[in-house]
């Protein structure tokens, strides 16, 4: 569908005036715009139609986004020569005083400052940049550690809960809902396999052996964006800031971070886990984090990779065999293509997890 860029951008409180838009990112939930201003000193801005099948309730994703941004804005803004319109995410306030409006199609819309001169990547070649990625992210969890007041809303329930997605994933499985499980008895067998071992981080959380934090929940590589000379600037792509284990977001960024073909990579023989995008990655993690981590966080640091490119394995499978009703997809084999992508990914990291192990026991 056509949207009205201008009339929708123009429900926000912008500085510049409206001069053209269009599709913008690679984001697989939202559809995201970039929306260019006439004036050459003013900003310019990101528009999103927000996915509401994927987040339910959108004013409390937006609340939580609200006290996120707010409270990081508070934080950096007091560090000597920090760059708040590039270093911090802001939402641009809507004229009927939220910060998200709804259109005559019943359709949610947010706008962003747009972040000047970043740069994206959906690849990592270097270990400069992979420690660099590392470092944004603990970072991020130790400015979010004291947020006030109460818990953050669960935007997404269960989002990182394995056992949960065991179980949809079974459900998936029986009802068959687009005919498609016949075409993937190997990796459903793969998936199954690994169930037990797979689940450890959510039990050592249920146990209490992991406490609760606060954390990002989506760190792939793509949101974390960075300026001209790969220094890292800014973590975007709050919508799953939540209570959750510091594993998920160390693991995920690893997934997409430390892999030398895309999420998508056709040729899986081009997939593999680069260890020194992971040595450079943990190093700039835990030059932020090693403070922080509990003895049982550290031991099982070096298996949140494999565990998160498990759950994506799984929740790429899943969808597939749903019909693709979670993902943006662009061909028809799409999520199985990801899905054994994301297989042979983990098998990459199952070969490799005694030297993970012995690289954060050296940082740590
Ligand atoms: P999705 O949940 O669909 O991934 P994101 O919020 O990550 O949505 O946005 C999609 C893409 O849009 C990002 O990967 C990034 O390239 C771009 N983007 C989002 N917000 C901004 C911003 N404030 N400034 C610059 N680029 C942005
Ligand atoms: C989605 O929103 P985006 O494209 O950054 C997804 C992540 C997955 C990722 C896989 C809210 O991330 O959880 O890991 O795709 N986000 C949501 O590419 O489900
Ligand atoms: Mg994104």
């Amino acid at each position: 569908m056509e949207h009205d860029l201008k009339t929708l951008s123009e429900c926000f409180i912008t500085d510049g005036t409206y001069l053209a838009g269009g599709p913008f990112g690679s984001g697989h939930i939202h559809e995201t715009f970039y929306i260019n201003t006439t004036e050459q000193d003013k900003d310019d801005y990101v528009l999103q139609k927000l996915n509401n099948k994927v987040f339910r309730n959108i004013p409390e994703l937006q609340d939580n986004i609200e006290r996120v941004t707010v409270h990081l804005l508070r934080k950096i803004s007091a560090i000597p020569g920090s760059d708040i319109k590039r270093q911090c995410l802001q939402l641009i306030p809507a004229r009927n005083g939220k910060s998200w409006i709804t259109d005559n199609y019943g359709n949610f819309w947010r706008m962003f400052l747009f972040i000047r001169d970043h740069r994206s990547y959906d690849i990592v070649d270097s270990p400069e940049k992979a420690y660099e990625g590392g470092k944004a992210i603990g970072r991020f969890q130790a400015l979010l550690s004291d947020l006030p007041g109460k818990p953050l809303f669960e935007t997404i329930p269960d989002f990182h809960n394995l056992e949960k997605r065991l179980e949809n994933f079974a459900h998936s499985l029986n009802i068959d809902a687009a005919g498609r499980v016949i075409k993937t008895v190997e990796e459903t067998d793969f998936i199954l396999k690994r169930s037990e071992e797979m689940k450890i981080i959510h039990k050592l959380g249920r146990e209490g052996r992991i406490p609760v934090r606060i954390t990002h929940n989506d760190t792939k590589f793509n949101n974390i964006l960075f300026d001209k000379d790969d220094k890292s600037l800014c973590i975007i792509d709050l919508d799953t800031v939540m209570p959750g284990y510091f594993h998920s977001d160390f693991g995920d960024a690893i997934r997409t971070g430390a892999n030398k073909a895309s999420e998508d990579e056709q040729d899986l023989s081009l997939v593999n886990m680069d260890i020194r995008l992971f040595e450079g990655y943990a190093r700039g993690y835990l030059s932020e984090t090693k403070e922080t981590l509990n003895p049982v966080e550290k031991e099982y640091l070096a298996l949140a990779p494999l565990v998160m490119t498990y759950e994506q394995a799984l929740r790429f499978l899943t969808d597939y065999i749903d019909g693709d009703t979670y993902y943006k997809i662009h061909h028809e084999n799409h999520n199985l293509q990801r899905t054994r992508t994301q297989i042979r990914l983990l098998e990459s990291m199952e070969g490799q997890y005694g030297v993970m192990q012995e690289i954060i026991m050296k940082l740590i």
